[in-house]
């Protein structure tokens, strides 16, 4: 696995797990202490990764699994190029929702695709960028539906997949975390905002 990048973490968790919450706060609370702070959401952030994002994501378009992962290994690709690496170069703070373990959840736990061509494209799409840390907002699925239906919007082509879909990705980033446990603070996302945010900084500041 690539080595973690100093200044590179990424919230990671099911949908609705609070990591766009939580990303606010913590790029907010960084900030306040005078570090600058790029924030990024994937799949997104630059004009090809966005477009992509919209293919992804538009219930209009079926999509196979192997064009999927090649569609985020893109979208991933642009990102670091682009954005993550020169601000890590200039030694700004990255803030990732969601990352590389998001693919080796829902594309590898949930769709059933080899892990090894994953963690090729990981080379090819990352090169050596990859977060010094990650944090995992794990959440019941039940809660995940409770969090999203009360947001009112339509659900988009991921969101629409099945429940036991969603039990294999929120089963195995608990497995990634399990694996990899220097690389992952594992914390329940059903606890209080506030709580969830002393969680990583408590875990966070000192690795700065
Ligand atoms: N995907 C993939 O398959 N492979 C990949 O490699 C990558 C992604 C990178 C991107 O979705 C989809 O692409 C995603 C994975 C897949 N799909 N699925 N399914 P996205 O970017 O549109 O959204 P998301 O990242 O999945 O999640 P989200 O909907 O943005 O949710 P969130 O950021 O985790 O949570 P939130 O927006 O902060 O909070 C959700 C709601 O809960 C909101 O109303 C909050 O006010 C509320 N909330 C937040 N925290 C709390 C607490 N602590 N208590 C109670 N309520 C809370």
């Amino acid at each position: 696995m690539i080595q973690g990048r100093p200044g590179f973490f990424s919230l990671e968790g099911v949908d609705g797990s609070g990591k766009t919450t939580q990303l606010a706060l913590l790029a907010d609370r960084l900030r306040t202490m005078g570090r600058e702070v790029v924030t990024v959401r994937e799949p997104g952030g630059t004009p090809v990764s966005d477009k992509i994002r919209q293919l992804i994501l538009s219930p209009e378009n079926p999509i196979v699994p192997s064009a999927e992962l090649l569609l985020f290994s893109a979208a991933r690709a642009q990102l670091v190029a682009q954005v993550i690496q020169p601000a890590l170069e200039a030694g700004k703070v990255v803030l990732a929702d969601r990352f590389g373990w998001s693919t080796l959840a829902y594309q590898g736990y949930g769709r059933g695709m080899d892990f090894g061509p994953i963690r090729e494209l990981f080379r090819i799409a990352c090169g050596d960028v990859w977060p010094l840390h990650s944090f995992l907002l794990d959440l019941p699925i039940h809660s995940m539906r409770d969090r999203l239906a009360a947001g009112g919007r339509p659900a988009d082509r991921m969101e629409s997949e099945s429940a036991p879909f969603f039990e294999r990705v929120r089963l195995g980033y608990l497995s990634i975390a399990a694996e990899n446990p220097d690389r992952f603070t594992v914390i329940d996302g059903g606890q209080a905002a506030e709580t969830v945010q002393q969680a990583i900084l408590s875990k966070l500041l000192p690795l700065l």
